[in-house]
């Protein structure tokens, strides 16, 4: 068995390097993962049953024997989903929440330390298209309003890249009024119900909550949207004042709206030890909202890396971090966003950000 732990003892580093694996399904192998340098946690979850099950014990297990066996750590989820029903506030809401608190129980047991979930309303994000060329042949996902203006999913049977295609159209237009009949204060007593009774278990574990923030973080076809800004996550961590009620924050995301500064945002809720996830990634927005991934190099988009790492090293940030999506280069194929070369290109300018950064600062 391969054993990376000795080399972690030696590491200057306080955060958790992670990255994100689909699991059997997914391409990239866990071999391929523990080869990245000071890689130490898998984020995954368990895709063999639906929002609003309760997850086998033995899936739970077996990932983490598979990770252990590849020098890795199976420590964070991503996510446990949250049904509909308990977003809309409607139907078996409370059968639903009961079963969401005893897949924390059974993460937990099996040595989950944080949980990551989102509360947007039907679409986890939202892109216009995944596999953008750039000049240089890379692709990668991106939203530009001028392929949005002008559809309406109430009207037209639109099919956006990365939409849950298990609902009908029909369903989607039901989903999305509903929501708009909800609207946005609707929709923070949903989620504080969901905080009142999820919390307590989550605190009572051991394990971090971490919400991820709306991608992109502003309405899009009317749907409410609430996790989208200071103000807002303000709002969010004062439901309940527990670190079992924390952010996943999302720098691709919030950064996709320029009004958000990141790094004040970052500095603010390391410091207020808030944040349990940090999702790191570059967008470049443009004059009309539109934005790009890009490469995770400072240089390469809207977003201040150095700044950002620096944030969060000088508040003794000790949770965990991974490249967010990357682009595909190299002739990679497979799941838009999640290829190895470019988050494992990423991974490595985090190290180096944070060994840069915790030398200098420690010294
Ligand atoms: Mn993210």
């Amino acid at each position: 068995m391969i054993n990376l732990n000795e080399n972690r003892k030696v590491s200057l580093m306080n955060m958790k390097l992670s990255f994100r694996w689909y699991g059997e399904s997914d391409p990239i192998s866990l071999e391929y993962i523990s080869q990245i340098p000071g890689m130490r946690s898998i984020v995954s979850a368990v895709y063999d049953v639906k929002p609003g099950e309760v997850w086998g014990e033995d899936s739970i297990k077996k990932m983490v024997d598979e990770c252990e066996a590849h020098g890795l750590v199976f420590d964070v989820v991503e996510s446990i989903p949250v049904h509909e029903d308990i977003k809309l506030g409607r139907n078996n809401v409370d059968e639903l929440l009961e079963v969401y608190c005893e897949n924390i129980r059974r993460c937990a047991k099996h040595g989950i330390k944080c949980v990551t979930y989102n509360f947007m309303p039907v679409f986890d994000w939202t892109r216009t298209q995944l596999d953008k060329k750039a000049p240089d042949g890379s692709t990668s996902l991106v939203m530009y309003w001028d392929q949005m203006r002008g559809l309406d999913p109430l009207k037209d049977d639109i099919h956006l890249p990365g939409w849950d295609s298990s609902y009908t159209q029909n369903e989607v237009r039901e989903l999305i009024t509903a929501y708009g009949e909800l609207g946005e204060e609707g929709l923070w007593a949903n989620l504080e119900r969901f905080l009142k009774k999820v919390i307590p278990v989550a605190e009572e574990c051991g394990v971090r909550m971490a919400i991820h923030p709306d991608d992109p973080p502003y309405p899009i076809f009317g749907l409410p949207r609430i996790i989208t800004c200071e103000e807002n996550l303000d709002r969010f961590l004062s439901l309940y004042d527990s670190p079992a009620n924390s952010l996943c924050l999302c720098t691709g995301s919030l950064g996709c709206a320029s009004s958000n500064d990141i790094v004040a945002m970052v500095k603010k809720y390391a410091k207020a030890d808030r944040i349990a996830f940090m999702h790191i990634r570059n967008v470049k927005v443009m004059d009309d909202g539109s934005f790009e991934e890009r490469a995770h190099l400072s240089s390469c988009g809207s977003l201040d890396m150095y700044e950002i790492v620096r944030a969060l090293v000088e508040c003794g940030y000790s949770g965990y971090v991974r490249p967010d999506h990357g682009r595909m280069i190299w002739g990679e194929t497979g799941k838009p966003g999640y290829g190895l070369f470019d988050r494992a290109l990423g991974a490595t300018y985090i190290n180096g950000l944070f060994e840069a950064l915790e030398k200098e600062l420690n010294k």
